[in-house]
């Protein structure tokens, strides 16, 4: 796990007008559950709460799939075009990046890992994602980063809350 958190979530090439950051989220569900979760680049709003509707453009789901999100109202963005850059089962990696839309996320990319917490018998995970992106002209660090990570946040917690649901469920 530690190889992986370094070879995934570090960023040794961030440009100077970038910038980006690494949310941790532990939940109490088995990883397979939540993996089924992560890995469905055609449906993120089963978790992202700020999405209203997905469609997906080209592509069947698959790596190279290109999905037209469009957000909830009150946000400064009405939709983003993104597309699947990394999806592997075995080692359950996403990753995807921002290539079009109305908002100020330019060049986002986003890696998502996930992880068996403690023995991995009793059904506990770790989630960890990492993002890069251009910081706006007449944006700081700072704020281009804590809006950031405030979405992610609440799409991390929200992944939480509905695959614990499902875990005590079954
Ligand atoms: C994700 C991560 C992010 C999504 C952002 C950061 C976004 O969907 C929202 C508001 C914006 O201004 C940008 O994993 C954008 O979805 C909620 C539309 C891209």
């Amino acid at each position: 796990t530690q190889e992986m958190v370094t070879h995934y979530h570090t960023h040794h090439h961030l440009a100077p007008n970038q910038c980006g950051s690494c949310l941790v989220q532990p939940i109490d569900a088995p990883l397979p559950l939540v993996w089924s979760l992560v890995r469905r680049f055609d449906n993120p709003q089963a978790y992202k709460r700020f999405v209203k509707s997905c469609s997906i453009c080209a592509g069947d789901g698959g790596i190279g799939s290109v999905r037209e999100v469009h957000v909830v109202s009150g946000l400064p963005a009405g939709r983003s075009t993104e597309r699947l850059e990394t999806l592997d089962d075995d080692s359950h990696v996403m990753s995807f990046s921002i290539v079009g839309g109305d908002h100020r996320l330019e060049n986002y990319r986003s890696t998502t890992t996930v992880h068996e917490n403690g023995d991995g018998g009793d059904g506990k995970t770790v989630v960890i994602e990492s993002y890069v992106v251009d910081v706006p002209a007449g944006s700081s660090k700072e704020d281009t980063r804590l809006f950031a990570d405030t979405i992610i946040g609440c799409n991390l917690r929200s992944l939480a809350r509905v695959t614990e649901k499902m875990a005590y469920a079954s």
